[in-house]
Formats: C-alpha cells, sequence, structure tokens
C-alpha cells in the first residue's frame, strides 16, 4: 500500500525554513512542512493546505523538487513523498500545535535532529536541483541503502 505525503520547505538567501514537529510522525525532529494527501484534493492543494496548517503561511507558488518512496523494513506500506520548494509566500511563520517554524542558515542546518534521508537530498534541493529515488529504512534513525539521483524533469 502507498501512502501519497508531502513536504514543503522555503528558502530566503541563505536561510532554510524548517519546523520541529512536536507531535505524530517524526516527533522532535526538524523538517518540512507536509502531511498526507486527503481525498479530492491534488498532491499540491495538499501541500498548500498543510503549510498553513502547521505553521501559517499561505504558500502563494510551489515549485516540485523531488518524489522519494520511504519503504520500511518488515512493513508493508510504502510513503510516496512529493517535496516542494516555497517560492512565494505571505504570512509571517508561526507556531502551532503541531510544529514550531525556525529558519536555519544553509550551513548550520541541524541534521543530527532531522531524519537520516535529509542529508542525502537536502543538497540537491539547495542547489535547486530536481531528484527522486527510493529510501531503504531497517528502522526510523538508520538507514539500509538508497538510489537517490538528480533527475532533468520530473514525471507528475
Ligand atoms: P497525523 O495526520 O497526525 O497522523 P502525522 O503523524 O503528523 O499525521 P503526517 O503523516 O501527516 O504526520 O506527515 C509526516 C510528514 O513527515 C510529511 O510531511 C512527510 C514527512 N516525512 C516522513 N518521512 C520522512 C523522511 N524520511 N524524511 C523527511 N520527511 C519525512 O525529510
Amino acid at each position: 500500500m502507498k501512502k501519497i505525503l508531502t513536504l514543503a520547505l522555503a528558502i530566503n538567501g541563505n536561510k532554510i525554513l524548517l519546523g520541529m514537529k512536536k507531535r505524530g510522525f517524526g516527533v522532535n525532529r526538524w523538517n518540512g512542512f507536509g502531511g498526507k494527501v486527503e481525498h479530492g484534493e491534488t498532491i499540491t492543494q495538499g501541500a498548500k493546505r498543510e503549510i498553513f496548517e502547521e505553521c501559517e503561511i499561505k504558500a502563494n507558488k510551489l515549485q516540485k523538487r523531488g518524489i522519494l518512496t520511504f519503504i520500511f523494513e518488515g512493513e508493508e506500506k510504502e510513503l510516496e513523498v512529493h517535496i516542494y520548494i516555497i517560492k512565494k509566500f505571505s504570512g509571517t511563520p508561526t507556531e502551532t500545535e503541531e510544529m514550531k517554524p525556525k529558519w536555519f542558515a544553509n550551513n548550520k542546518i541541524p541534521f543530527k535532529d532531522m531524519w537520516p534521508d535529509d542529508e542525502i537530498w537536502l543538497p540537491y534541493f539547495l542547489a535547486g536541483k530536481k531528484f527522486v529515488g527510493t529510501i531503504y529504512f531497517k528502522d526510523q534513525n538508520t538507514i539500509k541503502t538508497h538510489d537517490i539521483h538528480e533527475v532533468k524533469k520530473l514525471w507528475i
């Protein structure tokens, strides 16, 4: 079974906007904003809804940068995560029940308090590249293998 999720990050100069996840999947990790796509909405609509729910900014322009599939050992469920850059937004990132937003300098990204895959794909993201791939996890802290690579175009 495949679950479609979104993940969105904003960049401003040499800073990147992350949020500390306060509950649920990935709790206590800095991450982008996002979640499950609901019935009746497009993936991009789902991304915009989650961004607003989690940090109260209105994403006026999103661009898809990556599609990653996460597979966990011993679990049937696969996560297909669509990663976006927030190109334009209005409002001020604000703490909610789910996330505490914070801008980080690109050379001070808190990788040790993030999902372990982020260190692999964020360099592509920060360089303006598009990427796809699959990550096989042993558990939430350990990657078994991965095959992330740059692509010229994303298929969806
Ligand atoms: P509810 O609806 O409360 O059960 P919640 O548990 O808060 O949802 P969910 O599923 O809505 O979480 O969203 C999980 C978020 O974490 C999505 O934005 C995708 C992101 N995510 C999941 N695995 C990740 C990973 N390995 N690396 C990463 N982000 C990940 O950078």
